[in-house]
């Protein structure tokens, strides 16, 4: 049997956690990385992965016993969560798939996804099933912001709560939901913009790839940009389109603005990598230089984005962190537990461009 013992916590060294399992009489430490035996035959030497300080703190945690358990009901039940997932529309989202459904398993909590295939009417639909199926927790990654108040009435009536992760929702009733993990989106678009400010270098015509029109996420980067370039008036947003987050959506819309306004388009700003990756395919294939000719400002942080940063392809990209897989289960064990939590929990995102990609782009792990 495997056994969840717990998760150790570092503060000291940026929030490192290590998860404890046991099975058949061996200890598992590990993070987001494959399992690192620490079997009684291994000893020591197979944490060697790991940071030493890391190391000394998984047993000074240990010694002082401040094993924080968790993924268990006040019964002792393994948790059973429903995830109802926006769909698989960008690389940002595949790794934020990919870090709940590792980290559930880690945790040894029962883990029912449903993938929204990008339709608010099939997470509604999900969110529906998980009630009627009793789960412990809901976790919902909202396609679009309005629209969720029945549905989550239906939840909180039959006392199951629901965690807002990635995209927030507007309701009338707070309680509606425990809480939003997630990125500050607003920011994001304001970064962005004050990058351009400082490095666009003469160039001022701007286009615009939204992403998934009515989401949180375009809304508010959306939002924070023009907010941002009220304050450049030589900065102007000449075409604003979606192109929903999708790399075939931005390629698509970037040819249908090279072909309406032509060399007039100096600059793009793309509310995710995947549209700018998409972007850069348009602009190739009109015979231009990405980088050079249009310059490209983006936001998520993708390795492949960070890529083309060094390849001068992309100028700058501010981090949307997709990997909370960790810290939404540690919301969700609160809140099941009757814990008080922060009503709007953000994630720390930092920016990328040519002075600092290189030299990050090997630890990028997504
Ligand atoms: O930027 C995009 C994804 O909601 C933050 O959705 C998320 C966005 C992310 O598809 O790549």
């Amino acid at each position: 049997m495997n056994v969840f013992l717990g998760t150790l916590r570092d503060p000291k060294n940026n929030g490192f956690a290590c998860l404890l399992h046991r099975s058949r009489g061996s200890h598992y430490c590990h993070t987001n990385d494959p399992l690192t035996v620490l079997g009684p035959r291994h000893g020591l030497a197979l944490l060697y992965p790991m940071k030493i300080s890391s190391l000394l703190s998984v047993f000074a945690c240990l010694f002082f016993g401040l094993v924080t358990l968790s993924a268990a009901d006040k019964s002792g039940k393994p948790l059973v969560v429903g995830f109802a997932q926006t769909g698989a529309e960008s690389a940002w989202r595949t790794a934020n798939t990919a870090s709940l459904q590792s980290e559930a398993t880690n945790r040894g909590i029962t883990l029912k996804f449903a993938d929204g295939q990008s339709k608010q009417e099939n997470q509604i639909r999900a969110l529906k099933s998980f009630i009627a199926q009793k789960v412990d927790a809901i976790i919902l990654a909202p396609i679009v912001e309005t629209g969720w108040e029945p549905v989550l009435r239906e939840a909180k009536r039959a006392h199951i709560p629901v965690v807002i992760m990635d995209r927030k929702v507007q309701t009338t009733d707070e309680s509606l939901y425990a809480c939003f993990v997630g990125s500050d989106f607003y920011k994001e678009g304001e970064m962005a913009a004050d990058w351009l400010a400082k490095n666009a270098g003469g160039k001022t015509r701007i286009v615009e790839l939204q992403g998934e029109p009515g989401s949180a996420a375009a809304n508010e980067r959306r939002k924070a940009f023009a907010d941002a370039l009220a304050k450049h008036p030589e900065l102007k947003i000449i075409d604003s389109q979606s192109g929903n987050f999708r790399r075939s959506g931005g390629k698509e819309v970037m040819e249908a603005f090279i072909k309406k306004h032509g060399h007039d388009i100096e600059i793009v700003y793309s509310h995710n990598d995947d549209m700018a990756l998409g972007a850069i395919q348009a602009i190739e294939e009109a015979g231009l230089k990405p980088g050079k000719d249009i310059i490209i400002v983006s936001i998520d942080a993708i390795k492949e984005a960070i890529q083309a940063i060094v390849d001068g392809k992309i100028s700058c990209t501010v981090e949307c962190n997709p990997l909370f897989g960790p810290k939404i289960y540690d919301t969700v064990a609160k809140v099941v537990a009757g814990e008080k939590v922060e009503k709007s929990s953000y994630n720390k995102d930092e920016l990328f461009d040519a002075s600092n990609a290189a030299a990050r782009i090997a630890s990028r792990q997504y």
